[in-house]
């Protein structure tokens, strides 16, 4: 039995790394469907069981870039017979198993949005993914305002996020982003424009060289061809499509927010009704208290507020 992980799929033909020897393998997938377990109740697993009347543990897929693999190459023809089961999954990119999302912000041009950051925040803890916060464009921004922000940042470094400031352009704040990648596959997120693309350009001066050879080598297809791939970086992968694109929650009861806001969490054992207060209009609420003596983030508050109201608005839309 020989395992594999998928770094690349161009139409039907996946590139494979074995788990043992390292080689690249090519591969094709009998079929086109794939048992799989799906452990967790994610927003991935809810679309699917929306959709058919399948046991939810039991899904049929086909095999995508980053999903751990076994393979049978006793045949002219390498084949995939089992897809293990995958920690995350997302649509777009089409890559699972994803250890870090890199969520870029620019400090300016587009501003830097507090809300846009608790948005992505509550997005990613919900699908299981790891955030990285890199903040772009720092050589736009008056030294005042910067650190102002920085201020602000310095409450997320408190509960747990790993942020880094940048200047893609003068490949500024990219030696100490570089080893943030080994080990792990990355997805880059953020809003169009933040600097993405230039990150990863500064990050990987070759890869413009790259992404205009693959295009040659599909040609004309390439539109219409299925093609996700994995670039190799620092002893780790990066995702070559950014992702969340199009950001939207996925949440069907507000009082899933709070559970979404792992300070909000933690302070909640000190609230009188515990984990059943929400935070909002509640008597000896711990939450609202750090709020007013400055120990939690003004802006972090107003944004949660305005989020349960947006999920309590949509249930008209479902
Ligand atoms: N001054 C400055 N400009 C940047 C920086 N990062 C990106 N840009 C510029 O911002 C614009 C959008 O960047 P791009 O990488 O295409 O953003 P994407 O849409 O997220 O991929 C381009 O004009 C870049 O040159 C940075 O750190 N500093
Ligand atoms: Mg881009
Ligand atoms: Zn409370």
């Amino acid at each position: 039995m020989k395992k594999g992980f998928i770094k690349r799929l161009i139409a039907n033909q996946y590139t494979l790394i074995d788990l043992e020897t390292k080689e690249e393998v090519i591969a094709f997938a009998r079929g086109k469907l794939r048992y799989m377990k799906l452990n967790e109740a994610n927003s991935f697993n809810r679309q699917l069981t929306k959709r058919t009347k399948l046991d939810p543990k039991i899904m049929k897929v086909s095999p995508k870039v980053g999903d751990y693999v076994i393979y049978d190459d006793s045949e002219d023809q390498v084949l995939i017979t089992e897809i293990l089961p995958r920690k995350n999954d997302l649509v777009r990119p089409d890559v699972c198993n994803i250890d870090q999302v890199l969520l870029v912000f620019s400090a300016v041009n587009p501003d830097f949005s507090f809300h846009l950051l608790d948005k992505f925040l509550i997005i990613l803890n919900q699908e299981n993914l790891v955030p990285v916060i890199v903040i772009s464009k720092i050589d736009l921004i008056e030294i005042q305002s910067l650190e102002a922000l920085k201020r602000d940042m310095f409450y997320y470094e408190k509960i747990g996020y790993k942020i880094y400031y940048v200047n893609s352009k003068q490949q500024i704040g990219i030696d100490v982003l570089a080893h943030i990648f080994t080990d792990k596959l990355t997805v880059l997120a953020g809003q169009t424009g933040v600097g993405k693309s230039t990150l990863l350009n500064a990050l990987m001066p070759e890869l413009k060289l790259k992404t205009q050879e693959i295009s040659k080598a599909l040609g004309r297809g390439k539109h219409t061809t299925r093609h996700t791939e994995l670039y190799e970086y620092n002893g780790g992968y990066i995702v070559d499509t950014p992702g969340f694109s199009k950001i939207e929650f996925l949440i069907f009861h507000a009082d899933e927010v709070k559970t979404l806001y792992p300070d909000f969490v933690e302070l909640s054992t000190q609230c009188r009704f515990k984990s059943n207060c929400m935070h909002l209009n509640e008597p000896d609420c711990a939450v609202k208290k750090a709020v007013e003596n400055g120990e939690i983030l003004a802006s972090r508050y107003e944004n949660y507020v305005q989020f349960c109201e947006e999920v309590k608005n949509q249930k008209d839309k479902y």
